[in-house]
């Protein structure tokens, strides 16, 4: 009897503990940076990498993206976390979850995943870093599980609901990082 007792109090014990390492669990995975890897399309050399930082009201956005022909080219959140298609178009259209139009990402009305252009200098790089309000790592506005894609061609912010930027270039699926 007392063997059973025992075992019941060390049972529940144990169960305790695995209770309070989940919830302490569940805190710690609280995303506070993403990234994404951008891989070439079809025909595509452009390849690059971007993060994004919880600061403030929005994110920051850090990109380096390189085999660009020199000049803008546009620079969107998709809606899909699928790059699988060889012309990227597996990745929906811009990511635009309060039913907006397509702008620049400075004009008040604009598509969440509305990013702007991004320039490449003669050697075909791109270096941008940008803080964007009205995008976060949670909830209705979340980038994760979302991506990214870079254009052959400048995004006009006119163009509905493209911007006319042209072929998808690279492609990268945004997800969770240390
Ligand atoms: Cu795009
Ligand atoms: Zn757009």
């Amino acid at each position: 009897m007392r063997g059973f007792v025992k075992g019941m109090l060390l049972s529940t014990l144990v169960l305790g503990v695995a209770l309070s390492g989940c919830a302490r669990k569940s805190a710690e995975t609280e995303a506070t940076k993403a990234t994404a890897v951008m891989n070439p399309t079809e025909a595509s050399k452009v390849k690059g990498f971007v993060s994004f930082a919880k600061d403030g009201k929005g994110l920051r956005i850090i990109a380096d993206i390189q085999g660009l022909a020199p000049g803008p080219h546009g620079f969107h959140i998709h809606e899909y976390g699928d790059c699988s298609s060889p012309d990227a178009a597996s990745a929906g259209g811009h990511f635009n979850p309060f039913d907006m139009p397509h702008a620049g990402p400075k004009v008040e009305k604009h598509h969440a995943g509305d990013l702007g252009n991004v320039e490449a200098d003669k050697n075909g790089r791109a270096k941008l870093e940008i803080m964007v309000e009205g995008l976060s790592l949670e909830g209705r506005n979340s980038v994760i599980g979302r991506s990214i894609i870079v254009h052959a061609q400048a995004d006009d912010f006119k163009t509905q609901p493209t911007g006319n930027s042209g072929a998808r270039v690279a492609c990268g699926v945004i997800g969770i990082s240390k």
